[in-house]
């Protein structure tokens, strides 16, 4: 999973990713043009249990890559902090991270306006959308006009139609609800108006009370699917995140944070994305394998081995709750636990596989 942090400068993006990637600023950063990449280690408590039980030599978990969004150049006007090269690569990203600025005083000279942040860099990303839909639209019509265009060419044609109009409207391409074979048209297109959006309103402690009252109007505001919005403290958590884990838990405790930024930002993403876990475990290694839900066992078995989907014979699974509660595989065999599914089961979030094949 690749995750692009994305906001207007000054609001946070960089804190926030030393924050999620547990990385530490290196002032040799500030001037890359380049995005920083880092990868963070998703710790799932469930798959720590089962290594235990299992007594497995190795535990891998899995990762996902954030990007931070280089900072503007000096000198350049704050308008121009959008650019193509940014875009380039957020549109590497499975789903965006959006911050935004709800510290500082009105000393600043534009002041706190989270709603209008917002827009200011959705509006971004619809006029990116729209220059590569109107460049894909403006070839599709040349061809037109020298040869009849093939049926898949045509439907292409409507569903671009479809997504200009919305654009034009100032909205973006997530809310064109279109049917699995018509977003595959698009996936092409990497569009940055269509990736899921997580928005998270980065406020001083004092604030944090009136930030979370105002969320509920906010999502009000930002209609449609695939939208989350989230609050948090950057630059505290991120000081906090360097400390000792028992110092930890007390500044979190004293923050009135019940469950860390780094948590509550994966979960909302792993949501938006509509992504679970699923686990595989013997003694020599238990492993955290990510799918997308509605995915079967013969996916699962493909994402843990190419070869064991192609030689796929069934998989034994057993549900985390059952397999912890049990002590294992010999616990939940004695009980009847361990169920028999061909290569259509969908797999469910916290499911123990064991592949069978050939
Ligand atoms: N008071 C306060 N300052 C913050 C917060 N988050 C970031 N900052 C500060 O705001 C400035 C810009 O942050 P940075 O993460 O570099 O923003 P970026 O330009 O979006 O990458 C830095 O001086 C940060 O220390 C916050 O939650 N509260
Ligand atoms: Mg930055």
């Amino acid at each position: 999973m690749n995750i692009g942090l994305v906001g207007l400068p000054k609001s946070g993006k960089t804190t926030t990713f030393h924050l999620l990637t547990g990385t530490k600023l290196d002032p040799a950063q500030t001037y890359r043009r380049e995005a920083t990449r880092a990868v963070a280690t998703i710790i799932d408590t469930r798959a720590q249990k089962i290594h235990e039980i299992t007594g497995s030599a190795k535990l891998v978990f899995t990762t996902v890559e954030y990007h931070d969004t280089p900072p503007v150049e000096m000198g350049s006007a704050k308008a121009d902090w959008f650019s193509s090269q940014i875009a380039a690569h957020l549109k590497l990203s499975d789903a965006l991270i959006q911050v935004v600025r709800a510290f500082g005083t009105d000393e600043m000279e534009e002041g706190i306006d989270v709603l209008r942040d917002i827009r200011l860099v959705e509006d971004e990303l619809i006029f990116s959308d729209l220059v590569v839909l109107e460049g894909r639209q403006k070839r599709l019509q040349k061809t037109a006009r020298l040869k009849p265009l093939s049926d898949e060419d045509k439907r292409e044609l409507e569903l671009l139609e479809q997504g200009k109009a919305l654009l034009e409207e100032n909205k973006p391409l997530r809310l064109l609800e279109l049917p699995p074979e018509d977003k595959k048209r698009l996936r092409g297109f990497q569009f940055l108006s269509e990736k899921p959006l997580l928005v998270l309103i980065n406020g001083d402690e004092g604030d944090m009370k009136s930030i979370e009252s105002s969320l509920p109007s906010l999502q009000k505001e930002l209609e449609g699917k695939n939208v989350h919005i989230l609050s948090l403290c950057a630059q505290i958590e991120q000081e906090i995140s360097e400390l000792s884990e028992d110092e930890q838990a007390a500044f979190l405790a004293d923050l009135g944070v019940t469950e860390p930024a780094l948590k509550r930002v994966l979960r909302a993403s792993f949501d938006l994305l509509g992504l679970l876990s699923f686990f595989t475990t013997n003694e020599k290694e238990t492993h955290v394998w990510t799918l997308r839900g509605g995915q079967t066992a013969l996916e699962a078995a493909a994402a843990v081995h190419t070869d064991f989907a192609q030689r796929f014979i069934r998989a034994e699974v057993v549900s985390f709750e059952d397999f912890d509660s049990l002590g294992g595989y010999p616990g939940c065999r004695e009980k009847g636990l361990l169920r028999l599914e061909g290569k259509d089961y969908i797999v469910k979030d916290g499911d123990v596989l064991l592949i069978r094949h050939n």
